[in-house]
């Protein structure tokens, strides 16, 4: 196999506003980071990806820029970055930073620009149509409710924004504007980072401005939004300006890759991509109206899910393994069991996520198994769009109490609570009142009780994560899924020439027994004991029980 640093490095993402906060003004920072490092770098990790910490209004915290050669005042100075960015060095972590490059905010000096004359060198920096009958130029509406067009009365048109109306959708088309994102990646890399991950980076390249023809949102961003006509022409000049001339990492983050386009972007000989994050398992459970229109959670689509993109990749790509992000809600509640089976479910996830083909990517918080937060009151929400979303619903009269309880199981905001280091005020992130409230249960789950407890999820995850670096079967091993239609059990086989492993997961609350097919050994395994056992014949796994077994 040839071993490659970012394939078998395991990922920390860091959403900073939330992780820790060091001058107490309730908002995370860089500095917070810095003083955090041995930690993180105690669980084993090798890579941060750090979200956005450029100049920015924070209309959507941080993903509508203002300044991409800038830290943002609340996150600190850039000689704070510098500092650790030496740090994280110093430990042999590297640092893969978030590219923004579909939007900027409308204060970017670009946008303040473009917008204030048709003649203006920067007005097809971005993308302004003329109104169609007294309305906006097309149907198309945004991420985040409402339409994509906001009118801009300087100069009578509409400019295109697929999120915020603060986050004007840059004109890709445009070689300036190509030439000036090359730049931008050029600045942060000559200052020593190890990579990006690219936001929305699949819906950069339009198509037409008709009006899209599906009723249902994701069928819109499937075909209107995502995977236009020049994406690949356009990250592979990307590739040749810019990632060919250093050693790094590129994970493109995708509403609309699919198993059908997917390979395309992340084929080893194309030169585009390293990697992209899909959302087949993270939409799994969008209605046609978009997130907040639950559908059940069906268990045996989320276990093919990984098995089609293992085969689809294999052996021409590589993947990235996920199951949350500040985007998504906290992975025991959505995929685990976060009340009777909490510890357990929180350790299975840990497994998933370190047992599979591609690049293992945990996200802040999860190390301990943080838990969605069910706020009583809207307003103790911040996220722009739950807000956008509830404006529209109140547009059409909405239930408002079906809507909240919605945002309890799909809201954003339940990955972004401040992380919890200790039982003490603020969950130990801050002295001054969190930007966003901690969540209750922080007395229970939090860093320094599980330090103590050789049990706790967060020592299982140094575990999971040491055994995976240490049985590269792990990360570069073949993939064979087994009972794909089992309700409860996920169960698949790893190996290479040297070793193979079956893999056992119990996503249920029921005992079930499974039949082994060969003698094996535990390797490690959710619940106490029993390491080194041998096993064969029929096997009880307990509920959320979770195991590697070595043949
Ligand atoms: O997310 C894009 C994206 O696809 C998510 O917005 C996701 O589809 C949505 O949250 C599910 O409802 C990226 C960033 O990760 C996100 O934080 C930003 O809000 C967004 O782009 C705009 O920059
Ligand atoms: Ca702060």
């Amino acid at each position: 196999m040839n071993r490659v640093w970012w394939k078998e490095g395991v990922v920390y993402q860091i959403y900073p506003r939330s992780f820790y906060d060091s001058n107490n003004d309730g908002i995370g920072d860089i500095r917070g980071i810095i003083q955090k490092i041995d930690y993180i770098k105690s669980l084993g990790v090798d890579i941060i990806w750090l979200c956005p910490v450029y100049e920015s209004p924070n209309d959507d915290n941080g993903y509508d820029i203002s300044d991409y050669r800038n830290i943002m005042g609340e996150f600190g100075s850039m000689d704070d970055f510098d500092e650790l960015l030496t740090e994280m060095k110093k430990r042999g972590l590297r640092l893969v930073m978030d590219l923004v490059a579909n939007h900027t905010s409308d204060e970017h000096s670009w946008f303040i620009e473009s917008k204030s004359s048709v003649n203006n060198p920067k007005r097809d920096y971005y993308i302004w149509k003329d109104s169609v009958n007294e309305a906006e130029p097309n149907n198309w509406l945004s991420f985040f409710s409402g339409n994509a067009w906001q009118y801009g009365e300087e100069t009578g048109q509409y400019y295109l924004h697929l999120f915020t109306k603060k986050q004007p959708d840059l004109n890709w088309e445009n070689p300036k504007v190509r030439q000036e994102i090359y730049d931008i990646m050029k600045f942060w890399l000559d200052k020593g980072i190890d990579g990006f991950r690219m936001d929305v980076i699949s819906v950069i390249s339009k198509r037409n401005y008709d009006d899209s023809p599906y009723p249902n949102f994701n069928d819109t961003i499937q075909n209107i939004y995502a995977n236009g006509p020049k994406i690949h022409e356009y990250l592979k000049e990307m590739n040749q300006e810019v990632m060919s001339h250093y050693d790094m990492m590129t994970v493109g983050e995708g509403p609309g890759i699919s198993l059908e386009n997917g390979l395309k972007y992340v084929q080893e000989d194309r030169k585009e991509l390293n990697m992209v994050f899909h959302f087949d398992h993270m939409f799994i459970d969008h209605g046609s109206e978009g997130k907040f229109d639950i559908l059940p959670h069906d268990f045996v689509h989320f276990k093919r899910i990984f098995a089609d993109w293992d085969t689809k990749l294999k052996d021409k790509g590589w993947g990235s393994i996920f199951l949350g992000n500040h985007d998504f809600p906290r992975i025991v509640s959505r995929f685990g069991n976060d009340q009777e089976y909490w510890m357990q479910s929180a350790k299975q996830l840990a497994t998933l996520l370190n047992s599979l083909r591609g690049t293992t990517y945990v996200y802040q918080g999860d190390e301990i198994g943080m838990t969605n937060v069910a706020f009583d009151d809207i307003h103790d929400y911040r996220d722009v769009e739950i807000f956008n979303a509830l404006e529209e619903l109140r547009s059409k009269n909405g239930d408002e109490d079906k809507f909240l309880k919605a945002v309890h199981v799909q809201g954003r905001d339940n990955a972004r609570t401040p992380i919890q280091w200790n039982s003490e005020e603020n969950a130990g992130f801050s002295k001054a009142d969190p930007w966003i409230k901690v969540n209750p249960n922080y007395t229970k789950i939090n860093v320094a009780t599980q330090e103590s407890n050789p049990d706790s999820v967060l020592n299982f995850y140094r575990e999971i994560i040491r055994f995976r670096k240490n049985n590269l079967t792990m990360v570069y091993g073949d993939f064979e899924h087994l009972l794909p239609d089992h309700k409860e059990l996920f169960v698949y086989k790893r190996w290479d020439e040297k070793e193979t492993y079956l893999i056992i997961h119990n996503f249920s609350s029921q005992e079930l027994a499974y039949d082994l097919d060969n003698q094996y050994q535990k390797m490690i395994g959710n619940y106490q004991g029993n390491l080194e056992n041998k096993y064969q014949g029929s096997m009880v796994l307990k509920p959320w029980e979770s195991m590697i077994l070595k043949a």
